[in-house]
């Protein structure tokens, strides 16, 4: 069952995405003083400036301080916005990069159209990979001699996790800029060709379901195709998919074609 994401924000199951929820509205709220604010100061203007009141133009500056401590408030809380909000969220999500050791790892492979999902398999272990490899049966290039992608598994556009496990991914693109987005753990990361970018989310305690993931940035025609499913479910779950589809890669079918 696809989560229902409402009128409003979509919700939000990560642990980090407090700070952008809180530095978004914190934004609207002030643009909407600003819209109101000077919405009267305009109407006033027309008002009290209207050319039966003041047939003749003067030039005169303002004598008062009043516009100068309205920008300087301004100012004020656009530093707060910046340095009290923007910079804390941002270093929380860029800077505290996870433990290594104590994240699920998961590899994404950008292409057009659709994100290969590369898993370790119960090993934890990536195999190699290398571009000349890459084929249509083998989409990631997966070296086929390397034992530690023996159990490796793609899964296209289907991202699975535990529930309320960190989870590090590592982004990389076959051929243009994506942008790997996930609107309810509040993350987004351009992907660029020839560059691998970390990514990390934590998913909140009882968040299970079934969330979208897509593409944010137009990479060619069927950019509206490339999107997926975010499946967060209980540990037992994710282990019955996870020993399922490392049995379906084993090879035995391949042979029975
Ligand atoms: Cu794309």
């Amino acid at each position: 069952m696809a989560a229902d994401y409402g009128w409003w924000m979509p919700p939000d199951i990560s642990t980090h995405g407090h700070g952008i929820d809180g530095l978004i509205s914190a934004l609207h709220w002030f643009m909407a003083v600003l819209f109101v604010g000077w919405g009267i100061f305009f109407t006033y203007c027309l008002v009290r400036f209207r050319v039966g009141r003041t047939p003749r133009a003067t030039y005169e500056l303002p004598k008062g301080k009043m516009s100068k401590y309205a920008e300087v408030v301004v100012v004020l809380f656009e530093v707060f916005l910046l340095l009290g909000m923007s910079i804390p969220a941002w270093d929380e999500i860029k800077n505290d990069m996870p433990d290594e050791e104590n994240a699920f790892k998961v590899r994404v492979v950008a292409e057009q159209y659709a994100w290969n999902i590369h898993y370790p398999g119960p090993d934890g272990v990536f195999g190699t990979t290398a571009p000349e490899l890459i084929d249509s049966e083998n989409l990631i290039g997966l070296d086929p001699d390397d034992p530690d992608g023996s159990d490796d598994f793609v899964a296209i556009n289907q991202l699975h996790v535990p529930v309320g496990e960190t989870v590090l991914l590592q982004l990389s693109s076959k051929d243009v800029i994506h942008s790997f987005w996930i609107p309810v753990l509040r993350v987004k990361q351009d992907v660029i060709p020839g560059m691998v970018f970390p990514m990390w989310f934590t998913t909140k305690p009882d968040t299970n379901g079934t969330y979208q993931m897509a593409c944010a940035q137009l990479c060619g025609n069927n950019h509206y195709k490339m999107y997926g499913d975010v499946v967060v479910e209980t540990q037992e779950k994710f282990d019955e998919w996870y020993a399922y589809m490392t049995e379906d890669d084993d090879g035995e079918e391949e042979e029975d074609e």
